[in-house]
């Protein structure tokens, strides 16, 4: 198949817009009647500073030309969410089908909660069920007893789990490509960290009994394709027994504690942390194992893989030497102070908070930088509740004048790699893009 799943026909043109930064100066009432002359054209009353700076190595003031007539100067590109039970922070990078991100500011709480978590689709949304208890999962393919269980029936057979843990898009971080990648431009919002409880696969597969041949699972949902073509899946993807064996890989129908929402999958989806989220696969009602890798919608060509050997940025695509992405790159990302934050003349110091995860790894350090990374302070890290668990952290980081600063982070992950300054190994539709983040302050 040739359809790319992390950009359909059907979503609005690219154009290199960035959303409007939604920072909390003016909510945090530090900045309601100076001029900012100094600095460009004022983005409402917020400090005209990049809402995604780590797009480009230029400083974030300038790293994109600010509408210039103040509010009501409204960029054509990303719009906010109007979504029920959403916050309007969330930015959307399509309509159809839906996709928002959580810009990082939004990401500031411990766990995500629902009102917050980023929105990825890749067909229509299906309805709301009218009784979830009988929502039913199939599993069959090479397994000796054919499982149709309803979730009524999940829920009594098995033993639910509680994990919090991150579930991240496959092309978080694409927008800092270039050249850009085809897809949704992602800053670092296709991300979030939610409690999930649900009933472990691995105890479903060993219910169902794999045969010698099982090698493989293939996913299918109940979201229609965008088309409405009913014999085309929006998606369905796969991956190894092994990974499908772990035991934070669950089949989950609560987040949060709540019934899971129908946006978020509900009532019953898969949370396979680590990996792409379109493994996560949502509104889940078959599971079929295979005795070789998957080869449905979102397997194929260049979607969710990368190449084996480093590409020419924007060069032609071998497809045969590229690899199915699995674990994601160790990331993080300043949750506090948001983009754009002005601070009274005469600070001195700014305290910092923010997230970092590693895909299947954990977190070893994280650093922060004010000088563009000509030196670094080491965060502290709080403990996690499991391996899938994000890091917490926090620093304090000294601002010897006023003025304007970028403040950056990098996290390194357990086997020592750290995010690098741009996005490293370009390929086509733009996935393994964990570039430092970057956040402007002004102070004064
Ligand atoms: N059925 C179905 N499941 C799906 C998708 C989809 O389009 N259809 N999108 C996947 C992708 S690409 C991601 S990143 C996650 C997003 O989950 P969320 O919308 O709950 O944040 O769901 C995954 N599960
Ligand atoms: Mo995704």
């Amino acid at each position: 198949m040739t359809r790319q799943t992390e950009r359909s026909p059907q979503d609005p043109p690219i154009d290199g817009q960035k959303p409007p930064e939604p920072g909390g100066i003016s909510r945090r009432g530090l900045l309601t009647s100076v001029s900012l002359a100094g600095l460009g054209a004022a983005v409402g009353a917020s400090v005209p500073l990049s809402s995604n700076p780590t797009g480009t190595m230029l400083p974030s003031a300038l790293a994109q030309g600010a509408p210039t007539s103040g509010a009501a100067a409204q960029p054509s590109g990303p719009q906010p969410l109007d979504y029920p039970g959403k916050e309007k922070g969330l930015v959307v990078l399509g309509e159809r089908p839906l996709v928002a991100e959580t810009p990082e500011h939004l990401l500031d709480d411990e766990t995500t909660p629902i009102s917050k978590f980023f929105i990825r689709n890749n067909g229509q949304i299906p309805e709301p069920a009218a009784s979830p208890d009988a929502w039913k999962l199939t599993v069959d393919g090479e397994v000796n007893n054919r499982l149709e269980l309803t979730l009524a029936e999940l829920k009594s057979r098995f033993q639910p789990k509680t994990y919090r843990m991150v579930l991240e898009c496959g092309g978080n971080g694409r927008s800092f490509f270039q050249p850009q990648a085809r897809g949704n431009q992602w800053t670092n919002g296709g991300a979030g960290c939610a409690e999930w409880t649900g009933i472990p696969l691995s105890e479903v597969l060993q219910a169902a009994g794999l045969k010698d041949t099982a090698k493989y699972t293939a996913h299918y949902g109940a979201d229609p394709h965008l088309s409405g073509d009913t014999t085309k899946e929006s998606l369905s993807r796969g991956m190894p027994i092994a990974k499908a064996m772990e035991p934070h890989s669950l089949i989950v129908y609560q987040m949060n504690g709540e019934p899971l929402p129908t946006i978020h999958g509900g009532p019953l989806r898969l949370v396979i942390p680590g990996w792409p989220g379109s493994l996560s696969h949502k509104w889940l009602t078959r599971i079929t194992i295979r005795d070789r890798e998957h080869d449905g919608q979102g397997m194929t060509g260049t979607s969710y893989r990368v190449p084996n050997t480093p590409m020419v940025p924007g060069g032609t695509a071998d497809e045969k030497d590229f690899r199915i992405l699995e674990s994601m790159p160790v990331r993080s990302i300043i949750t506090a102070p948001a983009n754009g934050t002005r601070l009274p003349a005469g600070t001195r110091a700014v305290a910092l908070r923010g997230a970092a995860w590693a895909g299947d790894l954990t977190v070893s350090r994280v650093d922060v930088s004010t000088d563009a990374g000509q030196t670094w302070t080491q965060a502290t890290l709080a403990p996690t509740r499991n391996r899938y668990d994000w890091n917490r952290w926090t620093a304090a980081v000294p601002l010897p004048s006023d003025g304007y600063y970028e403040i950056w982070t990098r996290a390194t992950d357990a086997n020592g790699r750290m995010q690098p300054p741009v996005a490293h190994n370009w390929n086509p539709q733009g996935y393994g893009g964990n570039t430092m983040h970057r956040v402007a302050v002004l102070v004064g």
